[in-house]
This record gives C-alpha cells, structure tokens and sequence, in this order.
C-alpha cells in the first residue's frame, strides 16, 4: 500500500516484519576500509574504465547496497525501561519524521506501545513538501490513527496536541473525575527514532527549554520526567532504532535525514543514493544549487557528485573532485532542507 517518491524504489510496503538484506547489531563500522574506492567502483558507470587502484566494476549506484549497521546496546535497556514505565503513563505520543513516514516509524515501538492511546506527530514538517504531509495526516486518519503535523523549530501546529490529547483522554479524565480526583495529572510518554525531534518536542510545549536538545542522534541518554505544565508531565525517552533493516531503503533514509550518525555509513556511497533519488525528483532547489544541466542530470550519480564537487570548486590535488568532501556538502545540505522541501516517502 506505502510507496516512496522515487521510481526506482523497490519498495512499496510498510517497513513492518520480514525485512530482508542489511544486518544490524551493535553500532560499529561497517564501511568499507576504503570509502573513495568504494563508492567510485560500485557508482562509476560500466563502460568507464576505473582509474589505477580502484577496484572496477559493473554495478550502478542503484543496484549497489550498503550495509549499515547501527544498534548500539544501550537500545536494548531503553526498550526495556519504556515497556517498564508505560504502566505510568495514560497516553504515548510518537514522534516521527514528516520526511519519512514510513522508515521513522519503529515498528517495535508500535508494538510495545499498541496497549496505550497514541497520537503521532508528523515532526520537521518545516522541511517536508506540504502536500505530502496532508496525504499522510489523511492516510493515518483513515487507520484511525490521530496525526498531527508539526514543526517544533517554529512551534507552528504544537498547539493543536493538547485538545488532541485531552479529546484522546475524555474517559479517563472523566473516571479520574468519578474517583474525586479534582485536577488529576496527565501522564505523556514521548517515543521515536533518534533525532527525530522528541526533546525539542517537549521544550515546545513547555515553552521552555527543559530538555536537552542537539542535532545529532543519541542526545537524550535515559528516561526522564518533566513537568510541562499544571497537572502535565511528558517523559521523554532516547531514540530508539530496530535491531535489524531487512530493507536497505529504510536505513539509507534514515541515514539521508539524520538518524544514524553519519561515522557508521560510507558517506560518498550515500551520497550517490541521495543523487539516485535527487536526479529523479529534480527538485529546482538542487538543480540550481549545484548550477546542473539537463544533461548533468542525464548522468551516473557519481559522476553528478564529482559534477557539483568541482561546481562547488572543491578540488584535491591535480584539479581532480573532491567528492568525499562534496558528499558530506551535499548530505549536510539535504539535512538542512537546502535542496527544497522533500518528502521521500508517500502513502
Ligand atoms: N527543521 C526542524 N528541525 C527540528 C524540528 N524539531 C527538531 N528539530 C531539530 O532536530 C534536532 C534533534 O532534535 P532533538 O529534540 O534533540 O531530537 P531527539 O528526538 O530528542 O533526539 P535523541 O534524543 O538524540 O533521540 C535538533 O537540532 C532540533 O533543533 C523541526 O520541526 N524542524
Ligand atoms: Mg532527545
């Protein structure tokens, strides 16, 4: 039922169970020891010889898969203390990337949290095409699931989560009422992928900054109370990813947005699967940004990436591309919306 934006995307389910292909299990390296020869080989189109020393080879950019694994132990204890302390809580809300939908939503989460009422917050929608965020607030409300978009850098639609809530929470006020509790307090668990917003979430509904925030995965570190208003308490929680990506497509979006820190990936490798989709999408933004041509947008992704490298003026020595420096341009650049507002995955 789900697809993603791009044609070439094999992927057309939810990421649920029976995912198939990378392996995920402690957060270590697994890049290949050499990251230039790496991309180069797998991206440089077949007929191209390779330069002396890289490795030649005749796979494209998008038959070419890279195996990332991230899944540090301290996962492991954080589901167990959110399934602990779900008993204290009345309502979940989980937090997920307006960017993508479909890999920022943890299936384990969904699970251990299916018991509780839940609202989900289409976060970052700031960076997110605005059409593709009403198509997911529509496609969520028919699974009778409550969506709300929301932008915490700005606040805009942060408001609207608390009548949502208290609608969510009707009875059970109301039985707290019937029990002679006169203004009983509301108990919110924030839940989500790293990165995706939570603690900023929460700063907004406080009007302050309570929770410590950065942009980078792995901030929040344990579960913590905070008193967001009279008779309102969120807890947030570290970010939480799935032992295993049977489907590759999930763990190169969410290391495109930001939620796998970047030391674990081949960066010129991701960059070219971001220029896969980008030279698809051909959104103005990127076009413009990197000065390409129509026939630049004709050619193998990795040769678009040395394109923009020397656009950008970002040489090594002998007036070669710098495209490792170009990748970590062109990924910060995406991160930061630079390259338009795009949605990578539709419902
Ligand atoms: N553009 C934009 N940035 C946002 C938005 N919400 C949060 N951010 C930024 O995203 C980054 C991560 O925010 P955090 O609140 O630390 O995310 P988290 O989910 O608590 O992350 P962990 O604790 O590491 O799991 C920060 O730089 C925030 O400023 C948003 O709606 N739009
Ligand atoms: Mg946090």
């Amino acid at each position: 039922m789900k697809k993603t934006n791009n044609k070439n995307n094999k992927r057309t389910q939810k990421p649920q169970g029976g995912r198939s292909n990378a392996r995920v299990s402690g957060a270590r390296m697994n890049a290949p020891k050499n990251r230039t020869q790496n991309a180069k080989a797998s991206a440089k189109p077949a007929n191209k010889p390779a330069k002396p020393k890289k490795k030649p080879s005749n796979a494209s950019s998008s038959e070419h898969t890279q195996v990332i694994q991230w899944y540090p132990g301290h996962m492991t204890k954080t589901k167990r203390r959110i399934e602990k302390d779900l008993k204290l809580v009345d309502a979940v809300a989980e937090i997920i990337d307006a960017r993508i939908p479909i890999s920022s939503r943890n299936p384990d989460i969904a699970n251990l949290t299916s018991g509780k009422p839940r609202i989900i917050l289409l976060n970052k929608c700031d960076m997110a095409d605005p059409r593709a965020t009403d198509r997911w607030v529509s496609a969520l409300s028919r699974e009778n699931v409550r969506a709300i978009p929301v932008d915490c850098k700005s606040g805009r639609g942060v408001d609207k989560f608390v009548p949502v809530l208290t609608d969510l929470l009707s009875d059970r006020i109301e039985s707290y009422k019937a029990k002679g509790m006169v203004n009983p307090t509301m108990r919110v668990m924030i839940v989500g992928i790293p990165n995706v917003g939570k603690s900023t979430f929460i700063n907004r509904i406080a009007k302050k900054t309570k929770a410590t925030a950065a942009d980078r995965p792995g901030v929040t570190r344990g579960n913590q109370w905070f008193t967001v208003s009279k008779g309102f308490e969120m807890l947030d929680t570290p970010g939480v990813l799935w032992p295993k990506f049977d489907d590759q497509t999930v763990g190169e979006h969410l290391a495109f947005t930001g939620a796998i820190k970047s030391e674990v990936m081949d960066t010129e490798l991701l960059a070219v699967r971001l220029i896969d989709l980008l030279k698809e999408l051909k959104t103005p933004a990127f076009i413009e940004r990197y000065k390409l041509t129509d026939e630049d947008l004709e050619l193998q992704s990795y040769e678009i990436l040395e394109k923009i490298a020397k656009n950008r003026g970002m040489l090594i020595a002998g007036g070669e591309a710098d495209a490792e420096r170009a990748a970590y341009t062109l990924l910060d650049e995406f991160r930061a919306a630079k390259l338009g507002r795009i949605t990578l995955e539709l419902p």
